[in-house]
């Protein structure tokens, strides 16, 4: 008689790069990070890693975005310090406050290309986000409007439907698109792991809100050896 085989655990990890683009990096990116070419190298070790789906996004915003400082009126329009109330163009009782940028991840430029030291051979989609101009969106998946939702990527969609339980997430910039991406990975219902010095923030004081955050949603900190990081 056979034994009985234990009943295992389902596992299927996606890793999932988020917007590691020129604009985002030294040395002509609008909006570089500091550091942020430098975690390329560590990215395509992961990138070499056998996951079964790998994923790319782009920031990927047209000329006249809300998210951009150019587009609004003096003296409210100071990119890294203005923001800006934005209504849910399909509930106008909705509003978030949005802070400005310079403009970056323009569709078309060469500020919105990944990397080109990037391994994009081994991803197998890359998800724009970010084209409607009525609304920002950090998170790879959606923006950031829930009554309703206005925009969404269809990452959430690739995902289910191929059976992913775990996210693991790296790119730039921590404090941003990572962030908000992790936490929307969580609200998907993924185990979510972010691969810490696979990311680098916009401001680095920042990280011990981002931190308390993955903490409260449960996301999990870990670094290139899968061991856990405690912040
Ligand atoms: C991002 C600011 C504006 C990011 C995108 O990718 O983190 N940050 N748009
Ligand atoms: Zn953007």
């Amino acid at each position: 008689m056979s034994e009985a085989t234990p009943p295992t655990t389902p596992f299927k990890p996606a890793l999932v790069i988020v917007d590691v683009q020129e604009d985002f990096c030294p040395p002509t990116g609008s909006l570089a990070v500091a550091g942020g070419r430098d975690i390329v190298p560590l990215i395509n070790e992961l990138l070499a890693l056998p996951f079964p789906v790998k994923i790319a996004t782009k920031d990927f915003h047209p000329q006249d975005h809300v998210s951009f400082a150019s587009n609004h009126k003096p003296p409210n329009n100071k990119p890294f310090t203005s923001s800006f109330v934005i209504q849910n163009p399909l509930n106008k009782t909705e509003t978030i406050e949005t802070e400005l940028w310079p403009d970056h991840c323009v569709i078309g430029t060469k500020g919105a290309e990944l990397l080109p030291e990037l391994d994009v051979s081994k991803v197998q989609h890359i998800v724009e986000k970010g084209q409607d101009k009525r609304v920002e969106m950090y998170s790879a998946f959606a923006d950031p409007f829930r009554n309703p939702t206005v925009s969404k990527s269809g990452l959430a969609k690739i995902l289910h439907d191929a059976g992913v339980t775990d996210v693991y997430i790296a790119g730039l910039a921590a404090d941003y698109c990572v962030k908000f991406t992790a936490v929307d990975a969580v609200g998907e219902g993924f185990k979510t792991w972010v691969i810490e010095e696979a990311t680098k923030p916009v401001d680095p004081a920042a990280m011990k809100w981002v931190w308390q955050e993955y903490e409260r949603v449960g996301v999990d900190l870990i670094g290139m050896d899968h061991n856990a990081i405690q912040k």
